[in-house]
């Protein structure tokens, strides 16, 4: 079964807000739904997989199924190193006689993605008053609607209050953008004038959280300023000026990455990750990709885990990831 939002976000003692017992009719079908359309989508990367698969059925296991499913992974964008690294492993099983036939093959494969996928703490602790919650990533990967996602789910399934802090000054149209998010998630919606100084709203969204009580703060920035160092610097400055309301925030920096730029997002990965501390990954766009095994390379040269994925433009298109489901989305049929 997939991850649900409280295997995802730590909050205090007995779940908050929503009763969990009595969960409304349908709830199933919503949640196996964005899985079911992921697995849609990666239905030609998991053909691709499976045909090299079965043909081990039938021949014996020889270079040449190694290399084809290597060449199968790399389409599937889990990117070189990972693919070497998974079939290194497959290859040893097979020799020591391990695996024998494509059925167990494609099982080893799905662990070996999931364990691949599996890495670090992949939950979102929201237990400190304020819970600060940092969104960075490339223009158009999907900051801001994953802000906006983020503060429903946070709202509707932990019973949690929400700001939100508008930190892309650098156009107009994104605080505009982010407040019909905020009304959308019934969060409340903290912006300084055009062009202000991001961390300057950064520390006032937090400065609000913490005279109101809110749970969780959520900052908003810009992806796209004039230089990359531009805008590596002033993200390590929306940062400091968070850090001036809480030493200990932000508590949570996600980055987003957007699933169907490929191979890139691993190195937009390693450049945010650079400039600050990444503590998880949102793949966003996943129901627009034939692919997403970024998520694995990610993952596996960074350290980083994936969190959530976004999975549509809606509201409810946001998701925990969950790496086993992930894996059999990959591979299994
Ligand atoms: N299909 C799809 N579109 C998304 C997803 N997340 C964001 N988008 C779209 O991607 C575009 C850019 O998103 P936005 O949040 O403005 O990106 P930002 O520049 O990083 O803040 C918008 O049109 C969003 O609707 C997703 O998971 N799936
Ligand atoms: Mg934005």
């Amino acid at each position: 079964m997939a991850r649900e939002w409280r295997d995802v976000f730590v909050v205090d003692g007995a779940p908050a807000g929503v009763s969990g017992s009595d969960e409304p009719t349908g709830t199933e079908e919503k949640r196996m739904g964005p899985f079911r359309r992921l697995r849609e989508n990666l239905r030609r990367t998991r053909q691709a997989l499976r045909s090299e698969i079965q043909a081990t059925l039938f021949e014996d296991l020889s270079e040449q199924t190694w290399e084809r499913l290597e060449e199968a992974l790399i389409y599937a964008d889990v990117g070189a190193r990972t693919t070497a690294r998974v079939v290194a492993e497959l290859e040893q099983e097979a020799t020591a006689g391990k695996l024998t036939g494509g059925e167990a093959l494609t099982s080893r494969l799905t662990e070996l993605l999931a364990d691949i996928a599996r890495t670090g703490d992949d939950r979102i602790d929201v237990t400190a008053r304020p819970t600060v919650i940092l969104l960075a990533g490339v223009n158009g990967t999907g900051k801001t609607t994953t802000a906006g996602k983020l503060a429903w789910h946070l709202t509707t399934e932990l019973g949690l209050s929400v700001v939100l802090g508008a930190g892309d000054t650098f156009r107009a149209a994104a605080v505009e953008q982010l407040e019909l998010w905020a009304q959308r998630a019934g969060a409340r919606l903290v912006k300084g004038p055009p062009g202000a100084d991001p961390g300057s709203v950064a520390y006032e969204a937090i400065a609000v959280a913490r005279r109101e009580g809110t749970d969780v703060a959520i900052i908003d920035t810009a992806g796209r300023l004039h230089t990359q160092d531009e805008l590596m610097a002033e993200l390590e400055k929306v940062r400091r000026a968070i850090t001036k309301q809480l030493p200990e925030a932000p508590h949570e920096t996600l980055l987003t990455v957007d699933a169907t730029t490929g191979q890139n997002g691993l190195q937009q990965a390693r450049l945010f990750s650079e400039a600050v501390k990444v503590t998880g990954l949102v793949l966003t766009k996943l129901d627009g990709t034939a692919k997403g095994g970024i998520a694995l390379a990610i993952a596996q040269e960074l350290g980083i885990p994936v969190k959530l994925i976004g999975v549509g433009e809606q509201l409810e298109d946001l998701r925990p990831f969950d790496p086993a489901e992930f894996a059999r989305a990959l591979v299994a049929s």
